[in-house]
């Protein structure tokens, strides 16, 4: 990396960024001391997830609100993670077919990565490389992950703002309901509302986020991803809630601090269990493992225990 490296990620050179990327996903010494040279993410660059179940048409609907956008003179970074395919490049070449038409444009930049065996949906690289986004240009950092279950959930480590989306007809919401998933959503979007049932779609997530355990009144925007409906919608909404987020800069840097640094340990700690051998954990997962106790209920077991005794 020339030494100039930083200011190139400033100008947004292509080429210097693709490189920057690529050692940020790679991880080891190499990725530390890029990030050193590259200092503290430049925050006012809002990360956006972009989560649901595979097929729910997040890269169809990236790709309308890229062009909305765009067409609004923001530029945008799409980072694309794909766990089903860690080894071939299928679904990967599909989002980036998909998304074909911005290749030329100078405000647009895509990059997919695979989530590497990453359990969460979401890679450990993946702060990284939004740490090397951060430094260049681009407006937004749009970033799709497959999410649909309880271990999907730490996107919301990693992004200032979460669209969740879902469809009709599948199960997806009162499946994402029960995981959880809604609850880290900041805007929950009802796409393929052309097929039938998504008035029912639209009204189940409504009352899933009106329910008390959830505090935050939600925006439900219905969107046709494969036409562009509702899009416009759906990039108003976003754009006032990364304004919003400007406006309130002191608590909301240090609320994205707070859930980056969480996601950054939950990995570590992951990590750390799995190799460290733990007395307690090796029990409790034992427990498990014969079916005497469910695994939510063991997580909290053992949180209690390391609570306790610290
Ligand atoms: N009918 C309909 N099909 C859609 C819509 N949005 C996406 N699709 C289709 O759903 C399929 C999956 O879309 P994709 O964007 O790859 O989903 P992803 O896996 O969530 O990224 C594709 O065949 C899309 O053309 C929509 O609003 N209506
Ligand atoms: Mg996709």
């Amino acid at each position: 990396m020339s030494s100039d490296l930083v200011a190139s990620l400033r100008r947004g050179d292509r080429a210097v960024l693709a490189r920057a990327i690529s050692v940020a996903e790679n991880g080891g010494a190499k990725a530390q001391a890029l990030l050193e040279r590259i200092g503290p993410a430049n925050v006012s660059h809002p990360v956006v997830g972009i989560t649901g179940t595979s097929g729910a048409g997040k890269s169809t609907l990236i790709d309308q609100l890229v062009a909305e956008l765009r067409a609004r003179d923001r530029t945008v970074a799409v980072v694309a993670i794909d766990p089903s395919s860690p080894f071939s490049g299928g679904a990967v070449l599909g989002d980036r077919c998909r998304m074909n038409r911005h290749q030329a444009d100078q405000g647009v930049y895509i990059r997919s990565l695979s989530a590497r065996g990453g359990t969460g949906g979401v890679s450990a690289g993946v702060d990284r490389v939004i740490q090397v986004l951060q430094a260049s240009p681009f407006d937004l950092i749009l970033v799709e992950t497959v999410g649909a279950g309880q271990s999907e959930i730490d996107i919301r480590g990693i992004a200032d703002t979460c669209i969740v989306v879902c469809t009709p007809n599948s199960g997806d919401d009162i499946q994402a309901i029960k995981s959880g998933i809604l609850e880290i959503a900041d805007i929950l979007v009802a796409n393929k509302s052309d097929l039938a049932d998504s008035k029912k779609n639209v009204g189940q997530l409504i009352m899933a986020q009106s329910l008390p355990s959830n505090a935050r009144p939600i925006p439900v925007l219905s969107t046709i991803a494969t036409t562009g409906e509702g899009v416009d919608t759906l990039a108003d909404r976003l754009l006032e809630l990364c304004r919003s987020e400007r406006a309130t800069v002191a608590n909301d840097l240090r609320a994205s601090a707070r859930r980056r640094l969480a996601g950054a340990v939950a990995r570590k700690l992951e990590r750390h269990l799995i190799d460290a051998h733990d007395d307690d954990f090796e029990q409790i997962a034992a427990s498990v493992h014969r079916g005497e106790c469910v695994i939510d209920e063991a997580a909290a077991r053992w949180v209690r225990k390391v609570t306790d005794s610290g």
